[in-house]
């Protein structure tokens, strides 16, 4: 406890009050909401801010970059519905860490970068302060919710209003301003802790309307060929059971986005991922769960989805997400949890979906399986995406309580498609903005939340983007394996420089790096395997072991093709084709 000192605390109180300070008041505060880890990186003016944290029983996992700080905030706020919290320094480490806040926000996680600021007064007149930078401006475009703290006794507010933005309605990121002038305020004790509280339902439920669950109805009982998609919405909403009632007692066969897969397990008879493609373009009625119609669904028109509009029914916390690309039959705005219990207590109503629609999805799934097994069977030396991500699969259906991360372009598209997941909530990818660089950050906070082990499945590019955080794993001994698909480059490693000059193409690396040599140099254990048998023995000690390990995997430099999937979206010189 503070007392109050004759040049600190002149007009705050009499001399010998107990007083707190910001410092204390924002730990209090983040304490009385049951956040208990920060994920960050320290310098001025917030060092004493973490050394508090820790001093106070929190836990503070420092990173070298503030960006995957923040990305474990991310996704640690995704697994658990509770706010993820990444600490920064002012300027640039605000800027490092907004990254990571814009990718939260559009991804719907809900997380609160909170960062240091230098003195107001500098930094308005524009005066040169030290890591001087408007950041409250700077953050709002790519913030749900952005707010100052200016005094001391205004602190639990402002984290009560933080915490309140994140988690409501849609999750988002939220910026947090805290002016080093801020911590240093010091206010009576007893004021500090009159001011503290906890929020109280942070994040209410939602009820739909009963005529939007009677639309709903209506539409899925006059389908002929339904399909049920659901998103990383419903896998947030944590409505599991609710799910699994829903496709089970409906009979709709039902598709997972990525980071949906597992929510039931991915060898259900009625998951029709190995006939994608075919489903979307067949079913006339599709009930979209926490999923948008961006581009990762083709914005639901044009020939993904057979270039006729299906009837859609969407179940959304968001009002405005409705209609964003195509016309919505039938909106349905609530959360998943409330929505599909009320859709559930009319779904006895709806007619089960035809033997003839799911003859026909199974016949294909079942030839698109025996197809992808062949190819997978095969053993080519070098190895390629297939025999890797076969061994891969194998260990995650022996162990499936480990968490995925994945991101690459090749590597992410075939390993989504490759290994099934068994459990929700534990696959994490470069999700909506298609992004590298979650890598380390993902899988740092996966594993602190869930204190299970990770595998992330990393291209080599994409490893690229977070690697000085192997030395963050290190330094808090996490069980992370990281699979570092080695094929020499962005997308492959075979591009050569047209001209002939001595500079490499531009997505060409150094060759036969040993990824698995930069985890040595922090005491972690490396693996250099050239084989799926050799990978799955990796796999298997790293798993027994619990040690922070790097498996260098070489894959053959001519496997994969430009951004994957996504070839079609690089734009063509039209001055050069032919
Ligand atoms: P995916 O990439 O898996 O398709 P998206 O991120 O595009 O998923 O969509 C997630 C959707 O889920 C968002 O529109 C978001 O508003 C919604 N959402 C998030 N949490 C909930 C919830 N608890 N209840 C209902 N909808 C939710
Ligand atoms: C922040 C562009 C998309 S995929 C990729 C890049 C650089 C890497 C692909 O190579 P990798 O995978 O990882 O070796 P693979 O399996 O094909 O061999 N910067 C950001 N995000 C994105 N998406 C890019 C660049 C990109």
């Amino acid at each position: 406890m503070l007392t109050a000192t004759k040049e600190h605390s002149a007009n705050v109180a009499a001399e010998d009050t107990p007083l707190t300070d910001g410092f204390h008041l924002v730990i209090d505060a983040l304490k009385a909401n049951d956040i208990d880890t920060i994920f960050g990186l320290v310098g001025i003016p917030i060092t004493d801010l973490a050394r508090l944290a820790q001093a106070e029983g929190m836990r503070f996992i420092g990173f070298r970059h503030e960006q995957h700080a923040g990305n474990a905030a991310a996704i640690a706020g995704y697994m658990t519905q509770k706010p993820g919290i990444c600490l920064t320094v002012s300027a640039p480490g605000f800027l490092n860490g907004l990254t990571a806040l814009a990718n939260a926000t559009t991804n719907c996680f809900p997380m609160i970068l909170i960062s240091g600021s230098s003195e107001r007064e500098i930094v308005d007149l524009q005066q040169g302060d030290y890591e001087e930078m408007d950041q409250l401006n700077a953050a709002k475009p790519y913030a749900k919710a952005s707010y100052r703290i200016n005094k001391a006794e205004d602190i639990a507010i402002g984290v009560a209003r933080a915490i309140r933005a994140a988690v409501s309605g849609r999750p988002g990121g939220v910026y947090l301003d805290l002016p080093a002038q801020l911590l240093g305020q010091s206010i009576p004790a007893q004021k500090g802790k009159e001011s503290l509280f906890r929020v109280i339902d942070a994040a209410p439920k939602q009820i739909p309307a009963p005529d939007a669950i009677k639309r709903a109805i209506d539409v899925l009982k006059n389908a002929k060929r339904p399909l049920i998609l659901l998103g990383k919405g419903a896998a947030y909403a944590q409505a599991d059971q609710e799910i699994k009632d829903l496709v089970e007692k409906s009979g709709i066969p039902y598709l997972p986005m990525s980071m949906a897969k597992g929510l039931l397990p991915d060898t259900h008879p009625q998951c029709a991922s190995a006939a994608r493609s075919f489903v979307l373009a067949e079913a006339d009625t599709v009930m979209l769960v926490g999923a948008r119609l961006n581009w990762l669904l083709a914005h639901g028109k044009g020939k993904t989805w057979g270039n006729h509009l299906k009837k859609f029914i969407q179940i959304d916390i968001a009002a405005t997400e409705i209609d964003s690309n195509v016309p919505i039959a039938a909106p349905v705005i609530g959360d998943v949890g409330s929505c599909v219990t009320e859709i559930l207590k009319q779904i006895g109503s709806v007619p089960k979906p035809s033997a003839e629609w799911i003859h026909a999805i199974n016949e294909k799934k079942d030839k698109n399986i025996a197809k992808m097994e062949e190819t997978l069977s095969k053993n080519p030396s070098p190895m390629n995406f297939h025999s890797a991500l076969r061994a891969i699969r194998e260990v995650v259906k022996a162990n499936p309580d480990v968490n995925i991360v994945n991101e690459g372009a090749n590597t992410l598209d075939y390993a989504r498609s490759i290994v099934n997941m068994y459990k929700p909530r534990k696959r994490f990818d470069s999700g909506t903005w298609g992004i590298m660089g979650i890598g380390m950050g993902y899988a740092i906070g996966a594993a602190v939340v869930s204190k299970q082990p990770v595998i992330a499945i990393e291209g080599d590019s994409a490893f690229g983007f977070s690697g000085m955080e192997l030395e963050t794993i290190c330094r808090y001994n996490l069980p992370i394996i990281t699979v570092v698909f080695n094929n020499n480059g962005v997308y492959r490693g075979t591009d050569v420089n047209p001209t002939g000059g001595a500079d490499v193409a531009p997505t060409v690396f150094v060759k036969n790096a040993r990824y698995d040599k930069m985890m040595e140099a922090f005491g972690g254990v490396g693996y250099n395997v050239t084989t799926p048998e050799e990978l799955t023995d990796a796999l298997n000690k790293s798993l027994a072991s619990g040690k922070p390990t790097v498996i260098n995997a070489v894959i053959d430099e001519t496997a994969g093709t430009e951004s994957g999937r996504l070839t079609n979206l690089n734009p063509a010189s039209t001055a050069t084709k032919k």
